[in-house]
């Protein structure tokens, strides 16, 4: 793909309570992310990371979370409205913001920049809906409710820093799920998004899939956002992950889906966004993660053999 790419570091894990994917952004470079995004034909350039305080930092008097609950909520808000800035700005200059996490949560951020004074759609490839809301969460760690907090499901639609307005159920489509909690299944089922799971791939091939999720986020829209976790793959390929759930695609599914991300968006402008998330160095081996992670935006942008 033509055009520059500004790498946006999100090192942040309140959303998880799996501790180091703060680490990621830091993983993913060294994996050779910009010699990657190089050699798929844009222009990187790396706006370096976003100042996140460690939790440690926090304020000890500061009230633990409650039941129902979203925990570390008001630290994911200033992350994420300082992130969003970042990506609107980005895209402002005509460049296409590549943010890494971080938890999931971070998403937040780059969906509501990238919805902007925009139409969005957007593809969420992922083993998890991430459609809790504070009332739904079994665990309380937002890394589940991004996709919620941009629709404003729940306590969300009360407020204004998590909802993305120009982001419409009808424009959501995930891929490869297989891990839902119950009543974020009801939700999901009764919502206006698109859900294909594992066995759709299984049924259909990842490409015929990856393909119709690509024209629902595309449809009516000006754009479309790719969200990336990388639990999305199997955990024998992709170990560095906090929340592993066995079952998902293979190392080539997974390029061949990325692959069709850049032949259907990359040639006509429509990827606005991507996020990498979910990589946790602290428990990848040898960086196993990060170098998949490195790749398979490789391939989203455009990387090919030959
Ligand atoms: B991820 C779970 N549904 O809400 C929850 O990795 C897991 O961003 C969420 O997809 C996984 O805590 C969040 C049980
Ligand atoms: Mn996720
Ligand atoms: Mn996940
Ligand atoms: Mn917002």
């Amino acid at each position: 793909m033509d055009g520059a790419v500004r790498v946006i570091g999100a090192p942040m894990d309140y959303g998880t309570n799996r501790r180091g994917v703060d680490m990621g952004p830091s993983a993913i470079r060294y994996a050779g992310l910009a010699d990657g995004l190089a050699e798929a034909g844009t222009t990187p350039t790396d706006d370096g990371d976003l100042v996140v305080a460690r939790a440690e930092e926090r304020d000890p008097d500061a009230s633990p979370p409650s039941e129902g609950e979203a925990k570390f909520l008001a630290e994911i808000e200033d992350v994420c409205t300082r992130l969003e800035e970042r990506v609107a700005e980005t895209i402002a200059e005509g460049v296409t913001p590549l943010v890494l996490g971080g938890d999931h949560s971070i998403a937040i951020g780059t969906v509501g920049g990238a919805a902007r004074e925009a139409d969005l759609g957007v593809v969420w490839f992922d083993a998890h809906g991430d459609f809790n809301t504070p009332e739904t969460s079994p665990s309380g760690n937002v890394h589940g409710m991004p996709l919620a907090a941009i629709l404003g499901r729940g306590a969300f639609g009360g407020m204004e820093w998590a909802r993305a307005p120009g982001v419409r159920e009808e424009s959501v489509a995930y891929v490869g799920l297989r891990s839902l909690d119950d009543r974020e299944r009801v939700a999901i089922r009764d919502s206006e998004m698109t859900a294909y799971t594992m066995s759709d791939i299984d049924e259909r091939g990842v490409n015929a899939v990856v393909e119709d999720a690509l024209e629902v986020a595309a449809a009516g829209t000006d754009g479309v956002h790719v969200s990336l976790d990388l639990d999305w793959l199997d955990p024998k390929t992709a170990p560095g992950v906090g929340t592993p759930v066995r079952g998902g695609v293979s190392y080539r599914e997974a390029h061949s889906a990325l692959e069709s991300v850049s032949e259907r968006l990359g040639d006509s402008g429509l990827l606005r966004s991507m996020d990498v998330v979910e990589v946790n160095p602290i428990l990848d081996e040898a960086n196993e993660t990060a170098t998949l992670a490195t790749e398979l935006a490789a391939s989203a942008f455009g990387r090919r053999i030959i």
